[in-house]
């Protein structure tokens, strides 16, 4: 049986997704990622972690849906037909790891991006998260025209690895999702699917 390391709402949603969509046999076990005994599972501090049932524990949340993926073929959410689609998941992942995920850093953390610590600084701090989110759902945005998932027809762990941050986006952003139509049609799709309602339940948070 898997253990799956979250928090309500942070990234380990999407994992927690993924395990649903599989049909995994898992528990899941509510952390705060700085707890002294969290830092023994995953000493980086973060959520998603997934223990494997083994001594061994798997980190890094992009790492996770894809080990997911590949184990369960039958779940069809890594496909490899062409070099093309799998060079256009990797592209994928890699954005929502390296460019969206981290711009909401400044956002949830602003204390870790200024040593200015009064409330101005962390205002400032805040509202250049808010305009670098901005710009790269623009970038998903573009992307998702004409496009049902991530990669075309059919959904992938990507589009799992999404749900959490564009939850974010909606909360954070003034003007919510209103001016990333695709992004908001692939979102409201998603929140429709039974194993994102019940990841979400589980967690004990709301779809909207
Ligand atoms: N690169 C890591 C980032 C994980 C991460 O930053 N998780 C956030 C929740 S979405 C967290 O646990 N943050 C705690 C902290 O930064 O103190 C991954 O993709 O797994």
């Amino acid at each position: 049986m898997y253990t799956l390391y979250y928090s309500p709402g942070a990234c380990s949603l999407s994992v927690h997704i993924v395990l649903e969509w599989v049909a995994a046999d898992y528990q899941a076990i509510k952390v705060n990622p700085a707890d002294p005994d969290y830092l023994k599972v995953n000493p980086a501090g973060a959520v998603p972690a997934l223990g494997l049932g083994t001594s061994s524990v798997l980190t890094q949340c992009s790492a996770i849906l894809k080990y997911l993926a590949l184990k369960y073929p039958v779940a069809q959410l890594d496909q490899h037909d062409s070099l093309e689609r799998d060079a256009d998941l990797a592209r994928w992942a890699a954005f929502l790891t390296g460019d969206l995920h981290p711009a909401f850093f400044p956002i949830f953390k602003p204390e870790r991006y200024t040593i200015d610590s009064s409330d101005d600084a962390l205002a400032k701090v805040k509202a250049a998260g808010i305009a670098l989110v901005a710009k790269k759902l623009a970038v998903i945005d573009q992307h998702l025209q004409g496009r049902d998932y991530f990669t075309g027809a059919e959904r992938s762990y990507v589009d799992a690895y999404a749900v959490p941050m564009v939850r974010w986006a909606k909360n954070v952003l003034p003007g919510g999702l209103s001016a990333f139509p695709n992004v908001a049609r692939h979102h409201e799709e998603l929140l429709r699917d039974p194993g994102v309602i019940k990841a979400m339940t589980s967690e004990g948070i709301q779809g909207r």
